[in-house]
């Protein structure tokens, strides 16, 4: 996992890996010794289509880089490691100009990422971070998680205001070990620490990002756990599945089970206009234009940020109708 500290001092690295990733290249696919220009080609590994997140972000890389003029390979890994690991392998055998994916989980990139390396094949993260050493990837385009679940926190402070009573929170975390999931983790956590004595997790466990996870662990939480009345959701969609389960048990979500989720996909607004999500911490997928940029900026031998990072907002129960309709995703 990679620190904001760390990759502050990663910047030179960053740059020398820039740099050799560029010099590496037999030639440079951005222009042909004829002249013209040769098309790049990346490869692109996606996680999966575990949620509504997932299919906007696919859909933002495959259309930026149709703009972009990108030959783009892409495949899905469904939510698997050796699929992806699979996936770069073929995309080095394929001796394609860079390679990206969105790491499923944190650990194990070391051995695929240095024979990337060996064959001078610039690797970029999309979304989500390896805590493998930097010197294996050129730059990170995604958001910063702990961020995201400090947010979260925060926005359940203004969602309790004026409440009174026990605060008794369920979480459903994203894929275990994924980066998303144990950040969003420690930034929630940590706004409880320092501030929120008072609050209880009293049920924690993985929905696995999907609609289906989180309505499966809630149902099992609201038996095991009636004195729920706050739920954090790593994402929407578990949000959304927890919401079913929340009201077959004859609850009313948003008003019984307080609920803060991040993402912001355009299902968890509708649920979040009515009422049944009171808070949502954006997370943008549309990370496809920032991504395609990097790709031709590292082939042209130009210096990457080590962490390109997206704009986001926040957003509660009451401003969510006016801003549906300009929601993107
Ligand atoms: O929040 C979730 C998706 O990695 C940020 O993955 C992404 C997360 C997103 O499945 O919905």
């Amino acid at each position: 996992m990679i620190s904001r500290r760390a990759l502050l001092s990663g910047a030179v690295a960053a740059a020398a890996a820039g740099t050799l990733a560029a010099c590496g290249k037999k030639e440079s696919p951005s222009s042909s010794s004829s002249g013209g220009t040769k098309q790049i080609t990346l490869g692109f590994s996606q996680v999966g289509s575990e949620s509504g997140w997932r299919s906007a972000n696919t859909s933002s890389v495959k259309d930026a880089a149709a703009a972009a003029g990108i030959n783009l390979k892409f495949s899905d890994a469904q939510q698997k490691q050796e699929n992806q690991i699979q996936a770069i392998r073929d995309y080095i055998a394929q001796k394609v100009d860079v390679i990206s994916f969105s790491p499923v989980v944190s650990s194990g990139w070391d051995t695929v990422l240095k024979e990337a390396q060996a064959a001078k094949i610039p690797v970029i993260l999309t979304d989500r971070q390896v805590d493998s050493s930097q010197d294996l990837w050129v730059s990170l385009v995604g958001s910063d998680f702990e961020i995201e679940g400090e947010r979260a926190a925060h926005l359940l402070e203004k969602v309790l205001q004026g409440a009174t009573g026990a605060v008794n929170i369920a979480v459903l975390e994203g894929t275990t070990g994924s980066a998303p999931a144990t950040q969003r983790a420690a930034g929630f956590k940590k706004v409880m620490d320092a501030s929120h004595p008072d609050w209880k997790i009293v049920a924690s466990q993985t929905g696995d990002f999907t609609r289906d996870g989180g309505k499966q662990v809630m149902a099992a939480f609201l038996t095991s756990h009636p004195e729920i009345n706050v739920l954090f959701a790593h994402n929407d969609d578990m949000a959304l599945g927890a919401i079913q389960s929340i009201q077959a048990a004859g609850k009313k979500p948003g008003t019984d089970i307080k609920i803060v989720s991040i993402d912001g996909v355009h299902d968890g607004f509708v649920a979040m206009a009515a009422g049944q999500i009171n808070a949502i911490a954006e997370c943008n997928p549309l990370l496809g234009p920032q991504l395609m940029d990097a790709v031709k900026k590292v082939l042209a031998g130009q210096t990457l940020e080590k962490w390109i990072k997206t704009q986001e907002a926040d957003f509660v129960a009451a401003d969510a109708a006016a801003a549906l309709p300009n929601r993107k995703y």
